[in-house]
C-alpha cells in the first residue's frame, strides 16, 4: 500500500474499476442497477478540478422504484433471525477489509482528504460492520415486574421498516455504514441518498455491500444520486420511510425534520458542530498543541467534528499561540495523495469563498489573523481550491465565531477560569463535540458533569474529533439531537415492543381498578 499512489501518477484512476465504476455510471440501484433518465452529473475531483468519471442521476420515478424493492425486501429480511443477518453484515465488513486500500484512495481521490484519512474513515466502516456484527446477538429487550398477579411484563425490539440515509460529502461511506450496517442488523432495509459531491463512493460502498447480499437481498442497500428537489424531497415525504438519518448542515435539517414529522415519522439529524477545546492553565501544552492541529487541519477543517474553537486561560495563552503558530505554518499543503500532505483542497470553489467571507468578516469584527488566512497554490493541482490553515485570535466571542464555516479556521479566544470555559464553551447554537486540557481531575470531572458541557460529546486531555465507533455519535441544539453508531443508538432503528401476559385464570387490572365486578 502507499507508495505507487504517491505524486507519481496521482490522477490515475485505474483503480476505479477495482471498485465496479466505469466512466459512466447509473445513479439508482433498486436490487439491479437501473438505466436512469436523470440529468448527467460531473464527478470532478476537489484535487485539481479533473473529471473522474460521470452518473446518469436518479428521477423521482427511479426513487420510487428504489424505495418500493427495498420496503418488499424488507418485509423477508425481517423475518430472518437477527444473527443470520448479522453473518451477512459480517461478510459486508470482510468485503470493506478487503478493499480498504481501494476504498481509502477513492475518498481522497472523490472528497479530497490526505490519504491516512481516506484509509481511516474506510476503516470507520470495518469496525462498525464488526460492531453490528456483535450487536445482532444482543439486540436485548427488558423483562419488567408486572403489578398483577400470574402476569409478566417485557419489552422487544423489531425492525423498524426502510431506513433512508442522507449523507454529505466529508464522510462519503462510514455515515453510510454507520447507518446501513446497523440497520440491516436491526432488520430493516436502507435507502441512500448520497451527497451529488461524492457519488462515486456511494457506487463503490453499494457494489460491496450488493455483491456480498446476493439477489435475493440486494434490494436492502437500496441507493439513489438525485438532486434533493426530485429524490430527495420524495424521500422526505415518503411513507415507506419510517425514518430519515440526515447528516449535514443545520439548514437542511431545518428542512428534514419537520417534514418528516409532518408524516409522524422519525428522523435521526447529525447537523452543524461549533465545537471547542478548552485549555486550562495546567494543561500539558504538547499535547494540547497536537490535539488542536489535529482538530482544526484535519479533513482540512471540514468534519462535523473539527475544533473551531479553543479557549486559553489567559495565563498560557500567549505561549500557546506561538506554539501553534509555528505548527501550522509547518502543515504542509498539498495534493492529498502525497504522503507528505497535511492539509488538502476544501471540496469546491464555494467553500474556498466561504473561508474568505469568514476571513474577512472575522477581521471586521476585531479578530486578528495571526497564521494562514489566504488561498494556497499547489503545484500541478491548479482546479483545487486550497487554503492555509488559519488561527484568528479574538477579544471575545465575535458574531461570526458562532457560525460553522467548514474551513480549517481556528478562533482563538482568552478565558479567566473553568466557568468562563464552560460558559464560552456552551455559548453557541450548536452542541456536538467539546474538550478540556487539564491535569486537574476537579476540572475535567467539572467539565463533565450536568453543569459542565452541553455537548454530545464531552472529551478530556484529546481533541474534539476523531470519535471511535463504539460510543453514540451526535450532538443537541442545532446540531439536531441525534445518535448514530455505538452504545444503544441501533434502538432508533428498531420499534419498541411493550407486552404483558397473563398466564394466570383471573383479569386483574392495572391500577386496582374494579370494573363491573
Ligand atoms: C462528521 O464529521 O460528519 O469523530 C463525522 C470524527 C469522525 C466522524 C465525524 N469519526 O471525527
Amino acid at each position: 500500500m502507499g507508495a505507487p499512489w504517491t505524486m507519481a501518477r496521482p490522477m490515475d484512476l485505474s483503480f476505479l474499476a477495482q471498485l465496479g465504476i466505469g466512466k459512466t455510471n447509473s445513479g439508482a440501484f433498486d436490487g439491479t442497477w437501473r438505466k436512469t433518465k436523470g440529468e448527467q452529473l460531473v464527478v470532478r475531483s476537489p484535487i485539481d478540478g479533473s473529471e473522474i468519471g460521470r452518473v446518469q442521476m436518479a428521477t423521482a420515478q427511479d426513487y420510487a422504484a428504489a424505495s418500493k424493492a427495498a420496503h418488499a425486501t424488507f418485509l423477508r429480511w425481517r423475518e430472518l433471525p437477527g444473527p443470520k443477518r448479522g453473518e451477512f453484515v459480517r461478510q459486508i465488513g470482510v468485503a470493506f477489509r478487503a478493499n480498504k486500500d481501494l476504498l481509502g484512495r477513492l475518498i481522497s481521490l472523490e472528497a479530497g482528504k490526505i490519504l491516512q484519512e481516506g484509509l481511516g474513515e474506510a476503516q470507520e466502516c470495518v469496525d462498525i460492520a464488526d460492531f453490528a456484527t456483535g450487536l445482532s446477538r444482543q439486540l436485548y429487550g427488558l423483562t419488567i415486574a408486572s403489578e398483577r398477579q400470574d402476569h409478566s411484563m417485557r419489552e422487544t425490539w423489531h425492525p423498524l421498516g426502510t431506513c433512508g440515509i442522507i449523507t454529505a460529502f466529508n464522510f462519503p461511506m462510514a455515515v453510510w455504514a454507520w447507518n446501513a450496517m446497523l440497520a440491516l442488523t436491526c432488520g430493516d432495509s436502507c435507502l441512500w441518498k448520497p451527497s451529488l459531491k461524492t457519488p462515486l463512493s456511494s457506487i463503490a460502498m453499494t457494489k460491496l455491500a450488493a455483491a456480498v447480499l446476493g439477489k435475493q437481498w440486494a434490494p436492502l442497500v437500496a441507493l439513489v444520486i438525485g438532486p434533493d428537489a426530485d429524490v430527495g424531497s420524495a424521500m422526505l415525504d415518503d411513507p415507506l420511510v419510517p425514518l430519515v438519518s440526515a447528516t449535514g448542515s443545520t439548514r437542511m435539517g431545518r428542512i428534514v425534520g419537520p417534514r418528516v414529522a409532518q408524516r409522524f415519522g422519525r428522523s435521526l439529524l447529525e447537523l452543524g458542530g461549533n465545537n471547542a477545546i478548552a485549555v486550562m492553565a495546567d494543561a500539558d501544552l504538547d499535547l494540547a498543541v497536537r490535539a488542536t492541529v489535529f482538530g482544526a487541519v484535519g479533513t482540512a477543517g471540514q468534519r462535523c467534528t473539527t475544533t473551531r474553537r479553543l479557549l486559553v486561560h489567559e495565563q498560557v495563552i500567549d505561549d500557546l499561540q506561538a506554539r501553534l503558530v509555528k505548527a501550522f505554518a509547518q502543515c504542509k499543503i498539498g495534493n492529498p495523495l502525497d504522503q507528505k500532505t497535511l492539509v488538502g483542497p476544501l471540496i469546491d470553489e464555494a467553500s474556498a469563498k466561504g473561508f474568505d467571507h469568514a476571513v474577512a468578516t472575522a477581521a471586521a469584527q476585531g479578530g486578528k489573523v495571526v497564521v494562514g488566512g489566504k488561498r494556497a497554490s499547489v503545484k500541478g493541482c491548479k482546479g483545487g481550491a486550497y487554503v492555509q490553515p488559519t488561527i484568528v485570535r479574538c477579544p471575545s466571542m465575535l458574531p461570526i465565531v458562532r457560525e460553522e464555516t467548514f474551513a480549517p479556521i481556528l478562533y482563538m479566544l482568552p478565558i479567566r477560569s473553568l466557568d468562563e470555559a464552560i460558559a464560552v464553551n456552551n455559548d453557541v447554537p450548536q452542541g456536538l463535540s467539546s474538550s478540556i486540557f487539564t491535569a486537574d481531575v476537579r476540572a475535567a470531572e467539572r467539565f463533565l458533569a450536568a453543569t459542565g458541557s452541553d455537548c454530545g460529546i464531552a472529551n478530556v486531555n484529546i481533541g474534539t474529533s476523531g470519535a471511535e465507533i463504539g460510543g453514540a455519535f451526535g450532538g443537541e441544539k442545532e446540531t439536531g439531537g441525534g445518535r448514530e453508531s455505538g452504545s444503544d443508538s441501533w434502538k432508533v432503528y428498531m420499534r419498541r415492543q411493550t407486552s404483558t401476559v397473563n398466564w394466570g385464570t383471573s383479569l386483574p387490572l392495572a391500577q386496582g381498578i374494579q370494573f363491573g365486578d
